[in-house]
């Protein structure tokens, strides 16, 4: 059995829509943001030292990090659907997109949604977090111009990495100059285990009322 250690509003929920798509066994156990610093509770470093989530359980070992978890799941659990065979040229191009997602992309993303909420004025980290956010946005949104998919027409394991940036850059209302990236973010929301991910999401979110 697998257990995740999820935390509402957050990138556990890749985690969440891998694990449907594998149909594999798992439980979660649901940890709630604090309400004043946004921060995961205390109780999640008993689990691992950093105290974020995604952390999963498996196999007597804890792994956290979201990017090495969908690496080993998917290898372990879906090697021949949700990864390219590793001799292929697609797999290389796999590799590239699972980090990116959490290295180039989400970096100036995350900066603009903290410059947003602090408000204060900066010298130059405002400029660079708009020229990034661009860049990065700009490269994604041009790849995906003939793509349902981010390697094409086959779905995989780097479009739920992937997943997390799509939403984060709809939620900071940046994809009206990205037309691309918003139908993608439609395409990801149509599969079943990307809605049964969502539907857990909020069901475990106790911020979300009615
Ligand atoms: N690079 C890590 C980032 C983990 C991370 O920062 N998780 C956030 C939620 S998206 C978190 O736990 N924040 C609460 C905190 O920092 O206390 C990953 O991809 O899993």
């Amino acid at each position: 059995m697998i257990t995740l250690h999820h935390l509402n509003k957050s990138r556990s929920k890749r985690i969440i829509w891998l694990l449907e798509e594998l149909k594999v066994n798992y439980q979660i156990k649901a940890y709630q943001r604090d309400s004043q610093s946004n921060l995961a509770p205390a109780e999640l470093r008993a689990i691992h030292p950093l105290g974020k989530s995604p952390v999963i359980e498996i196999d007597g070992s804890v792994l956290a990090e979201s990017g090495a978890i969908i690496e080993y799941l998917a290898q372990a659990y879906a090697s021949d659907t949700l990864v390219p065979s590793k001799d292929s040229a697609q797999y290389k191009e796999y590799l590239q997109w699972l980090h990116f997602a959490e290295s180039s992309a989400a970096l100036p993303l995350l900066l603009h949604y903290f410059l947003k909420i602090d408000g204060a004025k900066t010298n130059f980290l405002d400029g660079y977090a708009k020229q990034e956010v661009s860049l990065v946005l700009g490269y994604l949104n041009d790849h995906m111009a003939d793509k349902h998919w981010i390697l094409g027409e086959s779905f995989s394991a780097a479009d739920i990495m992937m997943s997390f940036i799509i939403e984060m850059a709809f939620a900071l209302e940046l994809l009206g100059d990205y037309p691309n990236l918003a139908k993608y973010l439609q395409e990801m929301h149509q599969r079943p285990g990307a809605q049964k991910a969502m539907a857990l999401e909020h069901q475990y979110d106790e911020t979300v009322t009615g």
